[in-house]
């Protein structure tokens, strides 16, 4: 069973749904830029120009939501669509009006927004003056965070400052696969994640001190993480290199926001033990200066993106390693273990979900959590009778009341990825998570409902009808 407030809903973020890139004063963003390399950065050099054209089509995007009987929906602003150059020097009259339709019509429709500021689409502007590697940046983003909370606060409650530190640092700064496609090992990701949680700091703290009183909104900053657990449960080697897979993971953000202000202490001490040789030993992960405000309780909720699971067992190697192999700090062999469906990353573990929340109960002294993402995709052909998908949101829906119900973990609600097939980052269009299938070769880009989608409409009217939450549409 459900709270009867449970928050019932389904995720988007603007760049991988929008299109308009350039429209109407839209500045560029880091992902208009990686696209538009080219070069096969993106599935066969798909981009985000078009996407879902949510900003033409926001309408049809509405329709979907009041057909899936959502209560909430989570969106995302484009940061460059309304501050074109990333300062608030310059706002785009026409971004504002887009957003403020767009959260009009929702509570118009008795649906609750949930606002994330950033989500991966740093103004292309802020990129050529650093990006997040740049100190200034958590001034900049505080800049644009308060001016988000003054426009659209009055309507707004829930805001995430930043979707998934961990992604944007790993993937768009060691890996280079994700805008803006820097490879620095071991370097520039703790830098990034380091300037994310000052910046996220900085907001919660304007947030507090200027709007909370008024506005009476919540802020938290969503983290993702997969569950972990050791190949042989019953070695002790095992047994921590999952404890440091999940610092390194999860850790990494939510320790310094739910437990310290810092670091996980392995994370420190891993970190050091593998910087041996270089010369700059002990400045890979930044330090937090203690006349910042502090990143210890900058969050009202739990905000969980969960995906999937891994079995982990320490790197064989890693006593003989010598010298610097950063990009590895975490040294643990990461094994699907599970059967991969889907994106090649996403081997299906509904129960890893509950695992991670009882996890978060017991490590994060029991946080209201919202999973704020959790899906489940198709690649190849499309399957309108996606039945596989279906099961997946049943069972991880099963295992999210089982965490309530049976481990008291205090889920306040669930937002499935995505509403809509969209572009699916460095996959493009090749990877659908949507709960409405988007048809890309028309112009129309027609939403039509996975049976995926009919099964969560059903699950989410089942549910509303227990606890007489009617929907009052
Ligand atoms: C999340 N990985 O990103 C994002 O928040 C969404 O924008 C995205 O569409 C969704 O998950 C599905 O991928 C991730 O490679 C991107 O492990 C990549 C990974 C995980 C999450």
């Amino acid at each position: 069973m459900f709270p009867s407030n449970f928050a019932w809903g389904a995720a988007t973020a603007a760049y991988q749904i929008e299109g308009g890139w350039d429209s109407d004063g839209k500045g560029p963003s880091i992902w208009d830029t990686f696209c538009h390399k080219g070069g096969g950065l993106v599935f066969e050099d798909h981009s985000g120009d078009v996407a879902c054209n949510s900003y033409e089509f926001w309408e049809e995007d509405l329709k979907c939501i009041r057909q899936l009987g959502l209560t909430h929906y989570r969106l995302s602003l484009s940061w460059s669509r309304l501050l074109p150059d990333g300062t608030t020097k310059h706002v785009n009259q026409k971004g504002v009006r887009y957003y403020n339709k767009v959260i009009d019509d929702l509570l118009a429709s008795n649906v609750i927004p949930m606002v994330t500021l950033y989500h991966f689409d740093l103004p292309q502007a802020l990129q050529d003056r650093g990006g997040w590697k740049s100190p200034e940046m958590a001034d900049i983003f505080d800049s644009y965070a308060r001016f988000a909370f003054q426009t659209f606060g009055d309507r707004v409650k829930l805001w995430l400052t930043i979707n998934e530190p961990y992604i944007c640092a790993k993937l768009g700064h060691e890996d280079g696969i994700f805008a803006p496609g820097v490879k620095e090992p071991g370097m520039a990701a703790y830098l990034v994640g380091h300037n994310m949680l000052r910046a996220h700091a900085r907001a919660w703290h304007s947030y507090h001190s200027l709007y909370r009183a008024e506005q009476g909104g919540a802020v938290s900053l969503a983290i993702n993480s997969n569950w972990a657990e050791p190949e042989n449960p019953t070695s002790p080697e095992d047994r921590a290199a999952t404890e440091r897979y999940l610092a390194f993971s999860l850790g990494w953000f939510a320790w310094p926001v739910f437990v310290t202000g810092d670091y996980p202490e392995v994370m420190r001490s891993r970190v050091e033990l593998r910087s041996k040789g270089l010369s700059c030993q002990g400045c890979r992960l930044p330090v937090f200066s203690k006349s910042e405000p502090t990143i210890l309780g900058t969050a009202d909720f739990f905000a969980l993106n969960y995906y999937t699971s891994r079995m982990v067992k320490p790197m064989s190697d890693l006593p003989q390693v010598s010298g610097f192999r950063g990009d590895r700090d975490a040294e643990e062999i990461v094994d699907p273990s599970w059967p991969v469906c889907g994106a090649s990353w996403l081997a299906v573990v509904p129960d890893g979900l509950r695992k991670l929340l009882n996890y978060i109960k017991n490590t994060f002294n029991n946080p209201a959590v919202y999973i704020t993402e959790n899906g489940f995709s198709q690649v190849g052909p499309v399957n309108m009778d996606d039945v596989p998908r279906s099961r997946f949101y049943q069972d991880a829906i099963q295992e999210v009341a089982r965490a309530i119900q049976e481990d008291g973990v205090d889920v306040r609600g669930y937002f499935a990825w995505s509403l809509l097939d969209n572009f699916e980052w460095a996959d493009g269009f090749s990877v659908r998570f949507g709960l409405f299938h988007v048809d890309f070769s028309q112009p129309e880009r027609k939403r039509s409902i996975y049976l995926s989608g009919r099964e969560y409409a059903g699950i989410i009217s089942k549910y509303r009808a227990l606890t007489g939450t009617n929907n009052s549409q």
